[in-house]
């Protein structure tokens, strides 16, 4: 009884140690482009040739350069007690009271970027329609250069749905799904997507490398490690190994972290998601005051605080979504100091759970479908200008203006803006890049 007790013990935990991945690094640095980015050879043609040409540097208020890195699916206590989150805490400042806004993962990206998550509570293939705004059109508005990096996206612009190359950590082993469409939100948005110009700022970790050699990272940009690398394949300490080959090298460059650099390293959501959905953000940077490096700040911020953050440094004009709800979307503290910023508190026996899921009705949510609202056109958001809006706006479309919500699925079908991930050739501008648009 106890002997084979013993055996079976053994042989969970062998099992579990044949699945666990280890970190390995997919290139010999962040800053050298690799082919475990483009595999299959034929991708090899991806490898970069062109760089950004962004002249100009938009002066901040507080910093002239906003980098976003967002690891997955962790508790605030996980990270925060693993020694490099530790001890990058000591360099920056540690956000104690940073919120997603919803599970799982692709509504949190949604929200980063448009100021809403519309009610998706899934990681299926959305687009939203040209006429609805993101972070893109308020950077472009103030001629502030963007890129997202998402490292195993095989090309720059690629649209598909996911992405399954050659294993670079198990030599032979099965071929591995290190990118998803659901971490890169910006392909979302029909409006960046179907832009020739705009869809070039999607891009591949090899252009990351070519980007900082070159001098010209631009001014506001979104990382995305691939599934392995952000935790969610994985465990808290692949991600640390990740951020010690990735990221600890590039803090000390000053092409990456030069003069007036902001980065933000933070989690899309928490993995347990009956608590609240608190997870570690810490803010890290030449722009970071001195003074302030190894503290906390324990201001009730959100996903809609790094864009509300943005918007006040560079007095942009806002989306007019969540972005400008003042309980939501605090601007960081040692921001809002400097620019005289008034922050909103709110007591904490009145903070509002963000680990609320599927119950939002919107455009995205196929169980309670309601159809795109303008942005509230009044809306006061962190920095002086108004509301941005893009054409083909029904502004006259206001929430109260639309009809109750409806249970597509009831109705066996969708909502119109979920695609099924076969049928993306159309909307590919650059040459298909896979088995799904061939
Ligand atoms: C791909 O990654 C593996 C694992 O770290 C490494 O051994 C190999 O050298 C990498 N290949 C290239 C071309 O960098
Ligand atoms: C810098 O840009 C040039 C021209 O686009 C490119 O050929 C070169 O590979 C880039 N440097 C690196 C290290 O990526
Ligand atoms: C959200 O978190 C709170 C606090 O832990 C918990 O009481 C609540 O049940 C959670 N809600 C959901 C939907 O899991
Ligand atoms: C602002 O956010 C709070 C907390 O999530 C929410 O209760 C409120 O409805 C929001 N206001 C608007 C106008 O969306
Ligand atoms: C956005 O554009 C679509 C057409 O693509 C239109 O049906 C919809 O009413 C518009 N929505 C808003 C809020 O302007
Ligand atoms: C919508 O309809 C589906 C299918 O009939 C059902 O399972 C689901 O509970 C309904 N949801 C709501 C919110 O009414
Ligand atoms: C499109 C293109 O010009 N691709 C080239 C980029 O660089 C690689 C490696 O130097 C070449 O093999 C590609 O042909």
């Amino acid at each position: 009884m106890l002997f084979s007790a013993v055996l079976i013990a053994a042989s969970v935990r062998l099992a579990a140690a044949a699945t666990a991945q280890v970190f390995e690094p997919p290139s010999k640095g962040p800053l050298v482009q690799t082919a475990n980015y483009t595999t299959p050879s034929s991708y090899l043609l991806y490898l970069s040739n062109s760089t950004l040409n962004d002249k100009t540097v938009v002066k901040g208020k507080v910093f002239n350069r906003i980098m976003h890195v967002w690891l997955e699916n962790t508790d605030f206590a996980t990270a925060a007690w693993t020694p490099i989150f530790e001890s990058l805490a000591e360099q920056g400042i540690l956000l104690t009271n940073y919120n997603s806004v919803t599970h799982p993962s692709e509504p949190n990206y949604l929200a980063q970027t448009g100021g809403d998550f519309w009610g998706a509570h899934d990681d299926n293939m959305y687009h939203i329609p040209s006429n609805i705004s993101c972070v893109v059109d308020l950077l472009e508005d103030k001629g502030i250069s963007w890129a997202t990096y998402q490292e195993n996206m095989p090309t720059d612009s690629y649209y598909g749905y996911d992405y399954t190359a050659t294993n670079y950590i198990q030599e032979g082993a099965a071929p591995y799904t290190y990118y998803m469409r659901k971490h890169n939100p910006l392909m979302i948005y029909d409006a960046v997507s179907q832009d020739p110009e705009r869809v070039k700022r999607i891009r591949t970790f090899n252009d990351f490398a070519n980007d900082v050699v070159n001098g010209t990272l631009p001014q506001w940009s979104f990382v995305t490690p691939n599934m392995v690398n952000d935790a969610h394949d994985t465990t808290i300490d692949f991600a640390a190994s990740f951020l010690e080959y990735w990221l600890l090298p590039l803090l000390t460059d000053p092409r990456v972290n030069g003069e007036d650099t902001l980065i933000l390293l933070t989690f899309d959501e928490t993995e347990t998601y009956t608590e609240q959905n608190t997870v570690y953000a810490v803010a890290l940077g030449t722009a970071v005051p001195v003074s302030k490096r190894g503290t906390t700040d324990d201001t009730l911020y959100t996903h809609y605080s790094s864009l509300s953050t943005v918007q006040n440094n560079w007095d942009l004009k806002s989306l007019g979504r969540q972005d400008t709800n003042a309980s939501v979307s605090n601007v960081f503290s040692f921001v809002a100091e400097k620019t005289g910023y008034k922050n909103t508190h709110i007591p904490a026996s009145e903070v509002p759970y963000f680990n609320l899921t599927a119950v939002a009705p919107g455009p995205l949510n196929s169980l309670a479908f309601v159809p795109f609202a303008a942005p509230n056109l009044k809306a006061k958001g962190a920095g002086s200008g108004g509301v941005f809006t893009r054409p083909g706006l029904n502004e006259h479309l206001t929430p109260a203006s639309l009809p109750a919500p409806v249970n597509l699925t009831a109705l066996d079908t969708t909502t119109p803006w979920q695609m099924s991930p076969e049928t993306v050739s159309g909307k590919n501008i650059i040459p298909c890049a896979n088995a799904a648009c061939a």
